[in-house]
């Protein structure tokens, strides 16, 4: 039967939020986990990842885990280490104790953020498009710990058959902003329609597919994405006009424009820290 009760985690930040209102239209009951308190949701979990008796509990009769909780930007290896690299473990140790089928798992663009864009000009030939099975090159230690994040997702399902769909998110908003989201953004309607994807699928063992949009400057291969039943309804393209008049194309020999991750690959300069 299709996954039904899901337990989304960073139910409080950005796309958390996005997701609480749009996942309920395909038939999500959705339990809610944060650090913070969820606005207008009292039921909701209060709990830090670190906390696994309280993981535990919350994973408890869940039929999948949307993972969305961390630390979502640059930071340092301290803090990632604890939100994101001990949380996830501590996260996938309750679904396994807990006989939890399946995860999503919000991995990010930053964990092949230093992957050179496709050379020319949009739209890009399908054969230049960067293919999930590029190798990993983390732009941050935000990156890192998404890098880490699905190789405990092949783990737990190489050792375990715990099934994850890592979905290497480009830019989730409600509108892109940028010239670079042009390419990376997933319109929030579409988040939702690929998260629905990797719930339902079947015999999905570990599979990752970018999550953007069907976006006419697209850098990456959406094909394991659509495999799965995603079919992207959004473009960012109307919004480009716009855009470009007031950033400017972006220039490869800028080396904020010349990788997949943006201005993660110059930015933050976290050393010394
Ligand atoms: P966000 O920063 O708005 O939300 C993250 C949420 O996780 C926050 O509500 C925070 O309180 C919670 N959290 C942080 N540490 C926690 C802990 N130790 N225990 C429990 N909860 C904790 O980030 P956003 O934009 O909503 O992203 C959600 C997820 O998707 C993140 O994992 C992020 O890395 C990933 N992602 C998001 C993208 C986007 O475009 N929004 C792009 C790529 C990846
Ligand atoms: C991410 O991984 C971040 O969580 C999000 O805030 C955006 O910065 C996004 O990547 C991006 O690359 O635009």
């Amino acid at each position: 039967p299709a996954p039904r009760t899901v337990l989304l985690t960073g139910a409080a930040g950005g796309l958390g939020t996005l997701m609480r209102g749009l996942l309920p239209e395909h038939g999500y009951r959705l339990r809610l986990l944060d650090l913070l308190p969820v606005e207008g949701e009292p039921d909701a979990i209060t709990a830090d990842l670190a906390d696994r008796a309280a993981l535990r509990e919350a994973v408890r009769g869940v039929d999948a885990i949307i993972h969305l909780a961390g630390i979502s930007l640059e930071a340092s290896f301290d803090k990632i280490l604890k939100a994101n690299i001990e949380g996830t473990h501590n996260l996938y140790e309750a679904a396994r104790e807990e006989g939890v089928r399946r995860v999503v798992f919000a991995s990010s663009n930053h964990a092949v953020g230093f992957t050179p864009r496709p050379p020319g000009d949009a739209p890009f030939a399908e054969d230049s498009l960067i293919p999930v099975d590029t190798p990993r090159r983390p732009d941050t230690f935000y990156g890192l710990s998404k890098s880490f994040g699905e190789d405990l997702a092949q783990f737990y399902w190489d050792k375990h058959g715990l099934e994850t769909v890592s979905v290497r998110i480009g830019s989730c908003f409600a509108e892109p902003t940028s010239v670079r989201m042009l390419s990376v953004w997933m319109s929030p309607g579409d988040g939702a329609r690929l998260f629905h994807a990797a719930l339902t699928a079947e015999n999905v063992g570990h599979t990752v597919v970018y999550g953007s949009s069907a976006n006419t400057r697209l850098w990456w291969d959406l094909s394991t994405a659509r495999a799965l039943g995603y079919e992207p309804q959004d473009d960012s393209e109307p919004y480009a006009e716009k855009l470009i008049a007031e950033q400017g194309e972006l220039d490869p020999d800028n080396p904020d424009h010349a990788h997949l991750g943006g201005h993660f690959t110059t930015h933050p300069p976290i050393w010394p820290y």
